[in-house]
């Protein structure tokens, strides 16, 4: 159930998110950091955007400058060495540019040697846009391809495929229709089928569907569920699991922070990663 931890005074396994913050704390770098410092990862961050975000809504978003990203991509890998990397929010087209010639150069991706995550985070979960439909071709055809592995959710699913997936043999056909960008491995995620007692992900290599399977939690409170299902299978991948371990590993400890969620202001509260201080 826990990664292995490194004894005191020995440099942990690092993972890099690059990703937005949410003031509220909640979802992107934040929710990525927390999960890694509770899995016993160094947690290392390239900011693309600060969202102006409370448990409401996303008001405002300040994006930085894409060199600026990838300038801290480069100074990470090159000094510290980083086991895995994922994205998050990328806020633009220019950003999605940048951070695949960056993971190019650094070796980050299916054409070097660390694995990568990407998560193409499109809104928040309030609805409010973290990404213009504008920028989605670069995500098809610029980053997606370089993933070891994508996560959409279903609403990304539709974005980037046209797919509305209601069932297994809708969520077969998105895996495969997603499986054309070029990606190692695809995951639909079936986390927003609210019609199904089950919270199943299906998971393909081009070849063959695994599937994995939770019962659905039921709470309001899901903020950042989705970034800890990446990060965790990027923290798992940067132990040396295979991905189906990894996706196994992250599927379980994302459905323990559902289940220890918490209310947070007057919407949304985030997924919970405090609860694994509480477990020994
Ligand atoms: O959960 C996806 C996500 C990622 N990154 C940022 C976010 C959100 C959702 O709200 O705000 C910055």
């Amino acid at each position: 159930m826990y990664l292995p931890l490194t004894p005191d005074g020995q440099t942990p396994v690092r993972v890099l998110t690059i990703g937005g913050t949410d003031s509220g704390g909640s979802a992107g770098v934040q929710a990525d950091s927390r999960s890694m410092a509770l899995l016993g990862v160094h947690a290392c961050v390239a900011v693309t955007a600060v969202t102006v975000q409370n448990s409401l809504r996303v008001s405002d978003i300040h994006v930085i400058p894409p060199q600026v990203v990838a300038d801290q991509v480069r100074v990470v890998v090159s000094d510290i060495g980083i086991g895995a990397a994922k994205t998050g929010m990328l806020a633009t087209e220019a950003t999605i540019e940048a951070v695949a010639q960056v993971c190019r150069e650094v070796g980050i991706g299916q054409d070097g040697s660390i694995p990568f995550v990407v998560d193409p985070v499109s809104a928040s979960i309030h609805g409010d846009p973290l990404l213009p439909d504008s920028a989605l071709d670069a995500l098809r055809h610029t980053l997606i391809p370089m993933a070891t592995v994508l996560t959409p959710n279903l609403d990304e699913v539709r974005l980037l495929v046209g797919i509305d997936v209601t069932d297994d043999r809708t969520a077969r056909r998105a895996a495969e229709a997603l499986h054309k960008f070029g990606q190692r491995w695809t995951i639909v995620k079936g986390g927003h089928l609210r019609s199904s007692p089950f919270s199943s992900d299906l998971l393909y290599d081009g070849e063959r569907f695994h599937e994995l399977s939770a019962p659905r939690v039921d709470t309001a409170h899901d903020h950042g569920a989705g970034d800890t299902l990446a990060t965790a299978t990027a923290s798992a991948l940067a132990h040396g699991y295979d991905v189906p371990a990894a996706i196994a590993f992250a599927k379980e400890w994302t459905t323990r922070s559902l289940q220890a969620s918490y209310p947070l202001g007057a919407g949304h509260g985030p997924v919970s990663a405090l609860r694994r201080l509480r477990e020994h």
